[in-house]
């Protein structure tokens, strides 16, 4: 008796796309002809033939979650016509042939068995899919795949070919050999043996699928783990509640927010997309402690604005390997250009703020990486032509990073007045959404305040903030004697997928010459 658990291989000229549909399980759908479609002259005119449920090791009554193609569509052989989910996997059930699709026979909630009727699939004129190309097919899919990529693209196939396929089978007129391997190709890179058209042929073996598909094979449908992947969760890593620990999405939505919730009260865990990696850090529990049977305590809510930017930090310094570089910039030249400024223009306070602005304006463009994000994918880089700067402000509620825009098209006046204004508005709690988004590159400056360095963390998706402590006097070198020079702390904080840590001693060399120098902010 055959169990769960113990699968055979399709033998070789049948493995195809189907042995990736179908994971762990056997693959083949049988093929019964039912009706032929005569023209009166008694040549076959079309074929039409039924597409079976394969063996599917022995299961029963297995739901039909998702239907892939309907009436009418071009199937090519092998592509999937609807998929099952058991309690072990997602699978397709592959067009045994290639043809047109008359009908249907099953809809979403259906159960199957081996042998049952998915759909009656008409073969065109010349046998196209029929017995008679039985050999040339198998020397194809051979090439085309191999057992040890459906082990690989199990899940690529379960959440995304299901979609290209269908999106192929509605492009009847694109079912040209060519086409068909194209989209073949999409599913898998050849091997070499592969490439060279050689067909792989090894003997049908048998196997335990559990070691193929151990119990932690994450349960869920297409669906939920296109949700899933789009969120960035890592399935393996959430708790199924519905029958059989199956996932649902409800499932994933408690996970991400369970995670960010840790990530509220300073847990450091964080979830989303950077680069289309999740989070799923898999950390020990926060700490529970009664904090009371130590001594007398009061508790006080979180401001809305401290929950929110505490989740975003938490997931920021989480997902993000920062790396933060030190520097000292020598603004003693400065500091006396901008008591003059002040003493010229009384109506605006002229902060060290507002030449960092303009430096940090020039040193993006000299190093255009910083001026630069991660696409969603975290394979390309978005180099941005643009030069929004966010400010870090501390408000009573929290901190909030307001954005100045086109900082490289305005003066040193112009944007004392702008950084006054947002300033204020951020502590009258009277910045809008807009107003917070876009920045290329933030700074925060504690300069005000006092310290002699930091860690700013990454406001995501920037890859580099710039922190900024208090400057003093102190004894600098000149080659003959010591001065004394104003100079002034940088703490560049550096996404360092991104940057080279050789790039950011770089930039913040650079920014201090700059400083040190604001003839340079012309060039
Ligand atoms: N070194 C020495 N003095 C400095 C300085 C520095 N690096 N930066 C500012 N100062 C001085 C200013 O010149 C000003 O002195 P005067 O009143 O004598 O002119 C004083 O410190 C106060 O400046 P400011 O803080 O009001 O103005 P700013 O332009 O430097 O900063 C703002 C504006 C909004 C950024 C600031 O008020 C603020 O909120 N900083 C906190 C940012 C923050 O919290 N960062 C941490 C993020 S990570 O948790």
């Amino acid at each position: 008796m055959r169990t769960g658990g113990d699968f055979f291989c399709p033998p070789p000229w049948r493995r195809g796309p189907q042995a990736i549909a179908w994971r762990a399980w056997p693959a083949g759908a049988t093929m019964t002809a039912s009706r032929l479609q005569m023209q009166s002259t008694g040549e076959p005119m079309a074929e039409v033939r039924e597409a079976n449920v394969p063996d599917i090791g022995g299961h029963s009554d297995v739901p039909v979650i998702e239907l892939l193609v309907s009436a009418g569509d071009r199937v090519e052989k092998d592509q999937g016509l609807v998929t099952l989910e058991s309690d072990k996997a997602t699978m397709e059930v592959p067009a045994p042939f290639a043809g047109v699709v008359k009908t249907l026979k099953l809809k979403v909630g259906d159960t199957v068995s081996e042998g049952d009727l998915v759909a009656e699939i008409e073969v065109g004129e010349g046998g196209e899919g029929g017995h008679g190309k039985e050999k040339g097919d198998a020397k194809s899919d051979d090439a085309k795949s191999g057992d040890a990529d459906a082990g690989e693209r199990s899940d690529a196939s379960a959440d995304g070919d299901s979609r290209s396929a269908k999106a192929d089978s509605k492009d009847k007129d694109s079912a040209t050999p060519a086409s068909e391997s194209k989209s073949r190709e999409d599913r898998s890179t050849p091997s070499p043996s592969q490439a060279s058209g050689e067909a792989p042929r090894t003997p049908p073996v048998a196997f335990n699928s559990d070691e193929l598909m151990p119990d932690k094979v994450p349960y869920a449908s297409p669906a939920v783990r296109l949700f899933a992947r789009e969120l960035g969760v890592d399935l393996q890593r959430v708790q199924g509640s519905a029958r059989g620990g199956r996932i649902s999405r409800e499932d994933v939505q408690a996970h991400v927010k369970g995670i960010m919730a840790q990530g509220g009260s300073g847990t450091g865990t964080g979830a989303g997309a950077s680069g289309g990696a999740g989070g799923g850090l898999n950390l020990i529990p926060w700490p529970k402690v009664d904090f009371a049977k130590y001594g007398e305590v009061k508790t006080e809510p979180l401001s809305r604005i401290k929950k929110l930017s505490g989740a975003n930090l938490a997931r920021n310094w989480a997902m993000i390997p920062h790396v933060t570089q030190q520097d000292l910039a020598d603004i003693t030249e400065m500091e006396a250009f901008r008591k003059q400024l002040g003493q010229e223009n009384k109506d605006v306070k002229v902060t060290p703020l507002v030449f960092l602005i303009k430096a940090a304006v020039a040193a993006l463009k000299q190093f255009p990486q910083f001026n630069a994000s991660l696409d969603a994918s975290g394979e390309n880089l978005v180099l941005k032509q643009y030069f929004h700067i966010g400010i870090a402000v501390d408000t009573p509620d929290g901190l909030v990073v307001p954005v100045l825009r086109d900082c490289d098209k305005k003066g040193l006046l112009q944007l004392a007045n702008e950084l006054g204004e947002i300033s204020k508005k951020a502590r009258d709690r009277k910045l809008g959404p807009a107003e917070m988004s876009g920045g290329c590159f933030s700074i925060s400056s504690l300069g005000g305040i006092g310290g002699v360095g930091f860690t700013p963390i990454i406001n995501a998706p920037e890859v580099a903030i710039l922190g900024v402590s208090r400057s003093s006097m102190q004894p600098v070198w000149n080659g003959t004697e010591f001065t004394p020079r104003l100079m002034l702390p940088l703490s560049l904080s550096y996404d360092h997928r991104v940057i080279d840590g050789a790039a950011a001693a770089r930039f913040t060399s650079y920014l201090a010459q700059v400083l040190g120098d604001l003839r340079r902010v012309l060039l």
